[in-house]
């Protein structure tokens, strides 16, 4: 019997396409080259299942175009490159990579938080500029960290990573937002605080945005939230772009509305708002939060694991709309 056959758009780790040899006929693209949505249709016709990064836009064109298609799965926890409604109606199944990225990416919004708080980015361009001449009592001064009022925006499994890492090894006082509070015991071990979206971006000192994109989340923070939050105060996107209004915060940072942002996601990226570039008061990273070795692994393994379970075994491991598994 033939293998079913699989596309990895994208170049990946060597021994993932070897795990998968083992079970699938596989075509790659290890050269890393950048396919259109049109190349990437006329790679995937006649596959059976893909794996995914994040970027390969899954919509019902692309469903028309590969018809014997049966799995996406996504190297990533966020699937918002799917648009998983198409593809129920079109009997594939989406699965994604949650659960094996919580504490990277929390320890990397912790990093940026220090980051665009403490000023390191800004200052050590300055000193690379060579301006550093002498030592004053102001240089770089920023808010503290330490013992401040952290405002999470978002509160899943990385949400409460960034609130434990707040409360228990930086004294904060950490607040939050969600679309539902969280259990008394959750909110206990967190050391967090519920409460509205606007009494947080009032009190915070440092924002943390940590929610899915949406519909509904587009512009969770644009320009007359901006204008609620202190002017000391920093915000850190590392949800997804679109969730902030990179025109916005560029102009709240120009004009000193807020003290600092730090963004590892951004509207339209790998394009990055010119606006932003130009303002000193922003750290800026390339979408980088999940990205230790371990974990980037751990994530291939499990969108992998999703492409055997499903065409092999009939079981995937965390599927989007199971719905589809019982009629495939
Ligand atoms: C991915 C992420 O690296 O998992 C996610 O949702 O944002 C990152 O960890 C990214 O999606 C790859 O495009």
């Amino acid at each position: 019997m033939s293998k079913p056959r699989i596309l990895i758009p994208r170049a990946i780790f060597p021994e993932i396409i070897e795990k998968l040899a083992a079970h699938f006929d596989v075509e790659t693209n290890q050269a890393d080259e950048a396919w259109s949505p049109a190349e990437f249709a006329k790679h995937l016709a006649g596959k059976q299942g893909v794996f995914t990064t994040g970027s390969e836009r899954v919509d019902a064109a692309l469903l028309a175009a590969c018809p014997g298609l049966k799995i996406c799965a996504n190297m990533a926890v966020g699937f918002n490159n799917f648009d998983v409604a198409a593809m129920t109606a079109a009997g594939v199944l989406g699965t994604n990579a949650p659960g094996v990225l919580d504490e990277t990416t929390a320890d990397f919004g912790f990093a940026l938080l220090m980051a665009t708080a403490r000023r390191i980015s800004e200052s050590e361009h300055w000193l690379r500029a060579g301006k550093w001449d002498r030592w004053r009592y102001d240089l770089f001064a920023s808010p503290d960290v330490h013992g401040s009022t952290l405002g999470i925006i978002g509160m899943g499994r990385i949400g409460r990573g960034i609130a434990k890492r707040g409360a228990h090894g930086f004294g904060m006082r950490v607040i939050y937002h969600n679309r539902t509070q969280l259990d008394a015991a959750t909110e206990a071990e967190c050391k967090a605080r519920y409460v509205s979206k606007e009494e947080l971006l009032r009190t915070a000192d440092h924002v943390v945005l940590v929610v899915p994109y949406s519909p509904q989340s587009h512009h969770t923070i644009g320009a007359a939230e901006l204008a609620l939050m202190k002017p000391t105060a920093t915000l850190v996107n590392i949800a997804r772009g679109g969730i902030v209004d990179d025109a916005a915060l560029a102009q709240a940072l120009r004009d000193k509305r807020i003290a600092a942002a730090g963004l590892d996601v951004f509207e339209g990226e790998p394009q990055v708002n010119p606006a932003l570039l130009t303002v000193p008061n922003v750290v800026l990273t390339p979408h980088i939060a999940s990205a230790s070795i371990p974990t980037r692994m751990a994530m291939a393994n499990l969108a992998a694991d999703n492409l055997i379970g499903f065409l092999v075994h009939g079981k995937p491991l965390t599927p989007l709309n199971p719905e589809v598994i019982a009629k495939a």
